[in-house]
């Protein structure tokens, strides 16, 4: 294969880059198929990652390129307001008989981004619809990712994603639960951790000093993925629900990460059996193949928003390509991959030798704590002496040089193989991480 003609990097601003570096020392990838990708100079890459955790079945799958080719020849576009085509009520109907038991209603957004705005408005427009405007606050918790739109930041716990916007917030949005992240006795643990339940108590208190009724909705990602794969205590999201239950409170699991297979279950839902009000998913909806977002919602948060309504508009709310027909297509014959293939139970029987693989790393140096969960795995490397993220960084770069595709945040290297992952790809990528860790400073 000759090398595409490389264009000037200098008119791309770069997403959650860093834009000088990285235009000083590019790192271009040209090709992908099954659990590779090639670079621009033709290296085979193995992807650790399945892209930025989405491509869940693996690169260029057949069937899923098809379905996107025949839907830009059949209908590029058809407007989705007051109008319809076929493809996204297919789909809405199709993903409604893999999620949790009584989230059956499905709006369309094209982003993980997306879906937690239009999730947060769903939540004001049930509240609305109920009688209960004063629940005004959203909850949401330390080292949360829900996205970079202004309604994901703001009940986002990211320090660095929101001070710089930190005035221009969403109101109400203040209060955030205590992360997991942090209890020594969890360090290594294999899977849920045992300690830590009782920190969802925070919300009981929230609820004595703000008052349960003005509590609107919490957002959990039910294991946080972008803080550096945090799983969720033994208990912590049970009770979680229970005390929402207990204040009117609805829960919303942001499963943009966590869904699809990635827990060993089709949601993380049902791999930690604890069932949220609303959903927001995006990413392996579609496999990462055409961009697309979706919120579930509990049959009756629609009934109540639309049963409500006056004639006309019930929710002022959507995007021109909610529905689109390529990613309905991509959506459609990805999903018919996953239930295929059994990539969701793949990914449970997978874990533990994804589990035993990943803990072989604990002796490494500087390795200070390894967590997995289904088929994810995030290790932490104590931070350099005042370079806090430096080693990350440096163990992401080693391991590209090195052929194997690994995301780094802080200093947690993470890891999330597409589900058709084989153990020799396992036990490469270990291997490549254990090589990485060892020469570095
Ligand atoms: N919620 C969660 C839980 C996410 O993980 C989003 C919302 C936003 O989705 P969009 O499609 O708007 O990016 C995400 C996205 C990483 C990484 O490696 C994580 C995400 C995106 C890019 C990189 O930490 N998560
Ligand atoms: N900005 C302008 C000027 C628009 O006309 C529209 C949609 O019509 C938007 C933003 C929103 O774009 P989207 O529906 O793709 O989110």
């Amino acid at each position: 294969m000759t090398a595409p003609t490389m264009p000037s990097l200098d008119a791309l601003w770069m997403p959650f880059t860093a834009n000088r570096a990285f235009k000083a020392a590019p790192r271009m990838l040209a090709r992908a198929e099954g659990v590779h990708y090639w670079d621009v100079d033709g290296r085979r890459i193995l992807d650790g990652t399945s892209g930025l955790w989405c491509v869940n079945a693996g690169h260029a799958r057949p069937r899923i390129v098809e379905a996107i080719s025949q839907a830009a020849r059949t209908l590029d576009y058809a407007p989705g307001f007051n109008m319809g085509h076929p493809a996204p009520f297919a789909l809405a109907e199709r993903l409604a008989e893999i999620t949790p038991s009584g989230l059956d209603r499905v709006f369309f957004t094209n982003s993980g981004s997306e879906s937690v705005d239009t999730a947060i408005k769903m939540v004001i427009a049930y509240f609305a619809a109920r009688g209960e405007p004063e629940r005004v606050r959203f909850v949401g918790r330390t080292k949360g990712y829900h996205g970079v739109g202004f309604g994901g930041i703001s009940v986002g716990g990211l320090e660095n994603n929101r001070k710089a916007f930190a005035h221009h917030l969403l109101p109400h949005t203040d209060a955030h639960l205590p992360s997991t992240h942090g209890i020594d006795a969890n360090r290594f643990a294999h899977g849920q951790p045992a300690q830590g339940a009782e920190l969802a108590d925070a919300l009981e208190t929230l609820c004595a000093s703000h008052g349960g009724h003005t509590i609107a909705a919490v957002f959990v990602e039910p294991m946080a993925g972008s803080a550096g794969v945090l799983v969720p205590p033994v208990g912590y999201l049970e009770r979680l629900r229970r005390i929402c239950d207990q204040h009117g409170i609805l829960l919303v699991f942001d499963e943009v990460i966590t869904g699809f297979g990635r827990m060993g279950a089709a949601f993380g839902a049902q791999r930690f059996g604890v069932t949220p009000d609303l959903m927001t998913v995006a990413k392996g909806i579609t496999n990462g193949a055409v961009p697309m977002g979706a919120v579930f919602a509990r049959r009756d948060v629609y009934d109540t928003v639309v049963d409500t309504a006056p004639a006309g508009i019930e929710f002022f709310h959507g995007y021109t390509y909610s529905g689109h027909p390529l990613a309905c297509a991509a959506g459609l014959a990805t999903l018919d991959t996953y239930l295929e293939e059994g990539l969701f139970t793949r990914a449970a029987e997978l874990a533990p030798y994804w589990e035993a693989a990943v803990h072989s790393l604990k002796d490494e140096p500087n390795v200070i704590d390894i967590r997995n969960c289904g088929l994810v795995a995030g290790v932490e490397v104590a931070a350099r002496e005042g370079q806090v993220g430096a080693r990350g960084m440096e163990a992401h770069i080693d391991c590209f040089a090195h052929g194997l595709l690994v995301r780094f945040t802080g200093d947690t290297i993470a890891m999330s193989p597409p589900l058709i992952v084989e153990h020799a790809h396992i036990d490469e990528m270990i291997d490549g991480v254990r090589g990485a860790l060892r020469r570095l400073r």
